[in-house]
């Protein structure tokens, strides 16, 4: 007797998956057959077969989308977690991790972290208020901010941080649901060092969604993308679609460029549109960053 079941994957440790069966974290194996074709990812739904006592995956259903850093699949929305302090603040940084995460089809949300550490009329705060201009939901947080705008962000999603080592990914969490004990360590260790304190991906039940801490990244590629695609994935870039003289408007040199006049305008904030052209050139150059 063999039993079939359907189950979202929740953690991948090694060769090791995990999948919440009967309300219990239980690690399943990839069948034979499953080894040589497409690979689990952290958030993908599986077709899992019971044989004995234990569970094999079977095979591996369609994603709605996937990122390659972090591993996961199926998510809802990706929160780039962004300190103000130790690391400071990076709108270069922030902006390329935006780009990343709308090209692959996922909705970003900003959370600043350490806002305990920085004084409410610090310049920063002129950067992030651009952020909200722009038309990203910008939650800022910190030791002693309440909790529950961030729960309400997270409710029946499945959630993905991703964002530099020592930004306070694994601290929110902790904050978020102090029956969470998730290693943090101090910033400058962990910068000093390279290191990262998290070092695997897995989904954490949060409130009424499902979050991934992450390890931070160390450094983020653009090989794979298609500068023409990148053009009005910036939220603020996205009313100006078809505006531009050129259909293939890149909002380099090209004239009567509909984004470069927005920033004469006002409407698009300078630093976007250079962030975005450095963007463009990397990918140009077949650099990684
Ligand atoms: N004051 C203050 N400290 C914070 C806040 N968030 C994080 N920290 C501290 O910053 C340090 C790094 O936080 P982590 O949560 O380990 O950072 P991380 O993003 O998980 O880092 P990796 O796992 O290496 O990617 C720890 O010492 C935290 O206690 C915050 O909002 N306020
Ligand atoms: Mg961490
Ligand atoms: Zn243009």
């Amino acid at each position: 007797m063999s039993e079939h079941m359907k189950a979202r994957c929740l953690r991948h440790i090694s060769n090791q998956y995990s999948f919440m069966i009967d309300h219990q974290l239980t690690i399943v194996k990839a069948s034979g057959k499953l080894r040589k074709g497409l690979s689990p990812m952290v958030g993908d739904w599986c077709e899992l077969q019971k044989i004995g006592d234990e569970y094999v995956i079977q095979k591996v259903l369609p994603r709605s989308n996937q990122l390659i850093r972090p591993s996961m699949a199926n998510i809802d929305q990706a929160i780039v977690v962004t300190s103000l302090f130790r690391p400071d603040f990076s709108e270069t940084l922030l902006d390329r991790q935006l780009m990343l995460i709308a090209y692959e089809n996922i909705e970003p949300i900003i959370i600043i972290t350490k806002c305990d550490l920085v004084s409410n009329d610090d310049p920063v705060f002129e950067k992030v208020r651009a952020y909200e201009k722009a038309g990203y939901t910008v939650l800022k947080t910190g030791i002693g901010f309440p909790i529950q705008p961030i729960l309400d962000q997270l409710k029946d999603k499945i959630s993905v941080l991703t964002g530099q080592s020592g930004a306070g990914k694994s601290a929110l969490i902790n904050r978020l649901d102090s029956s969470f004990q998730l290693n943090t360590q101090e910033t400058s260790k962990a910068l000093n060092r390279g290191k990262h304190t998290t070092r695997h991906v897995e989904l954490h039940q949060v409130g009424e969604g499902y979050l991934a801490d992450t390890p931070g990244f160390s450094s983020l590629s653009f090989t794979h993308c298609d500068e023409h695609i990148c053009a009005y994935l910036f939220k603020e870039f996205s009313p100006f679609v078809g505006k531009c003289r050129f259909r293939n408007c890149l909002h380099l040199n090209e004239p009567d460029c509909a984004i470069k006049e927005a920033v004469k305008q006002g409407e698009i904030a300078d630093f976007r549109l250079t962030n975005y052209q450095e963007i463009i050139q990397m990918i140009k150059e077949g650099k990684t960053q």
